[in-house]
């Protein structure tokens, strides 16, 4: 892991340090986590349904989820988190809308929830978002809410924002990227649209030619809060939140808990390439990220109402669908989980 250490940097979980995630076996218990991530055993509490999701990424959808009875019982968690790391993708079909904190403990099944704060370079903490984001997806900002929001450019276009079209893994510029991403459907739109698209990014590095997978050892690359648009159309975010750290992580990521390799960098925030001319870095992660939306399998998530839509960052990238009618609400409430160093695979 090449993650530039700066003096106070905060301690965020490593797989096998002391503050290892309960969840979290230690390196000798790896195989057998592996082998319960491929446990295909039905739910251990009566009364869930689990459905293929369409599309070839292998998604599964699960029904009869009741956030009360179900969210503190240890072993659907257990068996919830082994279905997670498998399919990289499920959601929770929910009978009506979560109060916050039923979608806090459905999220703390996974892992402990995430704080959201980075270091700048003088290793003085920076929050860069709140524990419970609210994503607006497509609303058309108020000509109020951009005046407070000034020059702050969160990526996506002028009338939606907040919308990310690109496909990408969340939080990977900061030094523990969030594990798991946990979105609750709030409103949507009453239209056509707005799908939550995902392609596999384990597949993506499994369907590379022995030789393209060579070339990738020991590469790793640099990410940003702002990559001043290093691959464009792709636009950069900018703002205050520049002066957080930039950290390195390994362009191909051992699953931190099944040991999966996975193709793993974001093109809104990655820079450059560590061990590569800055232009031909690049163009091999362009060419990576081509080969990933190009060939990897995919799953679009078509949302229902209360929907809890869960993914794993270590094993797919994700975008917004911004094929739904200007002005329609779509409104997610989104919790993160905490995250691991990310690791070389072997
Ligand atoms: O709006 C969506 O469909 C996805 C939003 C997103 O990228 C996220 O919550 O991380
Ligand atoms: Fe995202």
């Amino acid at each position: 892991m090449t993650v530039r250490r700066v003096a106070g940097e905060p301690k965020c979980r490593h797989r096998n340090g002391s503050r290892g995630l309960p969840e979290l076996p230690p390196a000798d218990n790896v195989a057998v986590m592996t082998a319960a991530a491929h446990d295909v055993r039905p739910p251990p509490v009566a009364g869930l349904s689990v459905a293929d999701a369409p599309g070839d990424l292998g998604a599964i959808v699960i029904g009869g989820f009741d956030p009360d009875h179900h969210s503190g019982d240890r072993d659907l968690a257990d068996w919830l988190r082994a279905r997670l790391w498998r399919h990289g993708v499920l959601c929770l079909r929910m009978r009506s809308a979560l109060t916050d904190a039923q979608h806090r403990a459905v999220t703390a099944m996974i892992g402990p929830i995430k704080d959201p704060v980075s270091i700048d370079g003088a290793g003085a903490p920076v929050r860069y978002a709140e524990e419970k984001q609210i994503i607006d997806s497509g609303f058309v900002l108020t000509d109020e809410l951009r005046a407070e929001l000034g020059d702050v450019a969160l990526g996506g276009d002028r009338t939606r924002p907040g919308l990310f079209e690109a496909f990408h893994t969340d939080d990977s510029y900061v030094p523990c990227p969030a594990s798991v991403t946990v979105l609750h459907a709030r409103q949507l739109p009453t239209g056509p649209g707005g799908a939550t698209s995902f392609i596999d990014m384990r597949a993506a590095y499994t369907a590379l030619a022995p030789d393209a997978r060579d070339q990738l050892v020991g590469l790793t690359a640099t990410h940003a809060y702002n990559n001043r648009g290093a691959f464009p159309p792709r636009p950069a975010a900018s703002g205050p939140l520049e002066r957080m750290i930039e950290v390195s992580h390994p362009v191909v990521r051992a699953h931190p808990v099944v040991d999966a390799p996975a193709l793993y960098f974001d093109l809104d925030r990655a820079v450059r390439i560590d061990q590569l001319p800055v232009a031909e870095g690049r163009a091999l992660l362009q060419s990576l990220q081509d080969h990933a939306e190009r060939d990897a399998p995919r799953y679009a998530h078509a949302w229902q109402p209360h929907d809890v839509l869960l993914w794993d960052n270590a094993s797919v990238q994700h975008k917004a669908g911004g094929d739904f009618a200007v002005g329609e609400p779509r409104r997610f409430w989104r919790y993160m989980v905490e995250g691991t160093a990310p690791i070389a695979a072997r």
